[in-house]
């Protein structure tokens, strides 16, 4: 293996057996997030992995750690010729209203980049582009996309750019033929290996700037939450690993220098028994004293036994996706979870030393100013360390949203859409909706709703000058700084902790 250094930054993994050789047959994986504060591109590593496993050359060229991607790209092919050129793809957009902040333009540009520097095809993939893949790999104008998985795809694209290019045998990929957009069904395999030593990206960079490394334990998701578009990019079947496995990736992420991890699952307790199970593996190690972890969780199932589990595991915070407390927007987003559940799964964390945040979704369809109070001083009362004031859904096509905004009527007149964009209506764009009944400025009602309690990260006013600071993590030099001072955490927790001081 050889590491390259691109303007302080080590930019460039390169996975050989040997350095000696002048490569002119590999594959090139490139990580295009820059956002800040940077999130390691766990989903490209794991890419790079499964690909080097399967006997090909790999170089990672990260643009997330670069001063200057630009340079980095031409110094990169100046010296590569590369058989296959890969882009993850992660956000297409920022998912925050009224930022409403799209990247696909800047995909297309790197694509045309990358193309005047190689003659490589590009293949993009990543969680978001999984979202819109085909849309996606118009708009980029690459030759291939992988939706869904991609640690055999990767390998089977680029033995069949070598051998046959029978391409109906790569699953989830989507090429051209006879000038039209073709597409596969998408690798979500039942049975979930990801043998991994987490040290093809520069994890140690990313604790370091971003605060926290990622981990997944499953993907997939059968929960039928009306906005989500987990199940479009993960599958609707949950897919779990070994917990010995996980184990096992701790202790690399551990012997690294890295102790602070963030679970990226849909939801971490989905189902229960696999997160219990992780957990009394982390605890067998020995793990839960070297180690604090966050998760993404579904209020139900949670308990007691599942709370204690993973304290002692190491998880230091909790992030459950509450939605509302209010009976009927619960209903309206199709959670199982009844307000009561809410309030348990709070009390059940202060029982366990775990710190909690409850992650809100105002402004659905249907919602009145009287449901978001209702929401808003349940959450005050059951006290949980943070609670996330989000206003606005971001609308994904293939949701049953997209189905709700329809019924309403033409969506030119629905006064419930927001967007930054002109031109007819595009959800591949992003187009919120905040409940009209909310009245002309929602996120100022919101605001005198939350009533300055500092529990509450407040949504943002479309009037730009009113918010000084936000808790949208796309470009927070809040957080940053932070992190660079020692920082460490989810950051609801480090922003949370910030407020404090
Ligand atoms: C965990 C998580 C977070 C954590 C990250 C913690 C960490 N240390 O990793 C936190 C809370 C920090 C976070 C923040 C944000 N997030 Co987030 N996050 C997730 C979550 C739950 C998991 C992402 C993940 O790592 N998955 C695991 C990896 C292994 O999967 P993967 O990346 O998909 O990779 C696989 C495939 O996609 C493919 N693949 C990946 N790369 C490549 C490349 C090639 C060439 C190929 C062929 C294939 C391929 O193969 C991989 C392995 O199979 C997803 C939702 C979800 N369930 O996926 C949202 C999600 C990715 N987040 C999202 C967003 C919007 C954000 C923010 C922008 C929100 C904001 N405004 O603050 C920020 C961005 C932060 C940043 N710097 O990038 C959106 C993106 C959707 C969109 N509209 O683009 C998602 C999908 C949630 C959603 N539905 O809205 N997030």
């Amino acid at each position: 293996m050889c590491v390259l250094a691109v303007r302080g930054f080590l930019a460039i993994v390169c996975l050989r057996d040997t350095d000696a050789v002048p490569y002119t047959t590999m594959l090139t994986l490139i990580n295009t997030n820059r956002m800040r504060p940077p999130i390691a591109p766990i989903g490209l590593e794991y890419v790079a992995e499964a690909a080097q496993r399967q006997g090909i050359d790999v170089d990672v060229l990260d643009l997330g750690l670069c001063d200057d991607p630009d340079a980095a790209l031409s110094d990169y092919f100046s010296s590569h010729a590369p058989t296959l050129v890969g882009l993850s793809f992660r956000n297409v957009d920022d998912c925050f209203w009224p930022s409403a902040q799209w990247f696909v333009s800047d995909l297309a540009e790197l694509v045309q980049r990358a193309r005047a520097l190689s003659k490589a095809p590009v293949v993009l993939g990543g969680v978001g582009f999984s979202i819109f893949a085909d849309r996606i790999v118009e708009a980029a104008g690459a030759e291939f996309g992988i939706r869904g998985d991609g640690e055999a795809a990767i390998a089977a694209l680029y033995r069949q750019l070598e051998n046959d290019r029978v391409f109906e045998t790569v699953p989830g990929l989507i090429w051209r033929h006879a000038g039209d957009l073709v597409g596969n069904r998408p690798a979500w395999p039942e049975v979930l290996s990801l043998p991994t030593q987490r040290r093809v990206v520069d994890n140690v960079t990313y604790f370091q700037e971003g605060g926290q490394c990622g981990l997944e334990t499953k993907r997939g998701c059968y929960r039928q939450c009306m906005y989500c578009a987990d199940p479009l990019s993960k599958g609707n079947v949950v897919r779990m690993r070994a917990p010995a496995e996980v184990a096992h990736e701790v202790e690399s992420l551990l012997a690294q220098g890295i102790d602070v991890l963030h679970t990226c699952d849909a939801e971490f307790n989905i189902p229960r028994h696999h997160a219990l199970a992780v957990c009394e593996e982390f605890i067998r190690r020995g793990l839960g004293e070297k180690l604090h972890w966050y998760a993404y969780l579904a209020v139900t199932p949670f308990d007691a036994e599942l709370a204690a589990a993973m304290r002692r595991a190491g998880c230091v915070g909790i992030n459950f996706t509450g939605d509302a407390a209010s009976a009927e927007m619960l209903a309206t987003y199709r959670q199982p979870h009844r307000a009561a559940d809410l309030e348990q799964a709070v009390r059940h964390c202060r029982d366990h030393g775990i710190k909690v945040m409850i992650d809100l979704l105002l402004g659905g369809p249907g919602e009145t100013p009287e449901t978001a109070a209702t929401t808003i001083d349940f959450v005050k009362r059951i006290d949980p360390d943070c609670a996330g004031a989000s206003l606005g859904i971001r609308i994904y096509p293939g949701t049953a949203m997209v189905d709700v905004v329809h019924s309403e009527g033409p969506l030119e007149t629905n006064p419930a859409l927001r967007r930054k964009y002109e031109g007819p209506f595009d959800f591949f764009q992003p187009t919120f909706y905040i409940s009209q009944h909310l009245g002309p400025e929602p996120a100022r009602l919101i605001k005198d709703l939350v009533a300055g309690d500092e529990r509450f990260f407040e949504p943002m006013e479309e009037r730009p000058e009113a918010d000084a600071t936000d808790h949208n993590y796309n470009d927070n030099t809040e957080l940053t700084e932070a992190i660079r001072g020692g920082a460490r955490g989810a950051y609801w927790d480090i922003l949370h902790q910030l407020r404090a001081t």
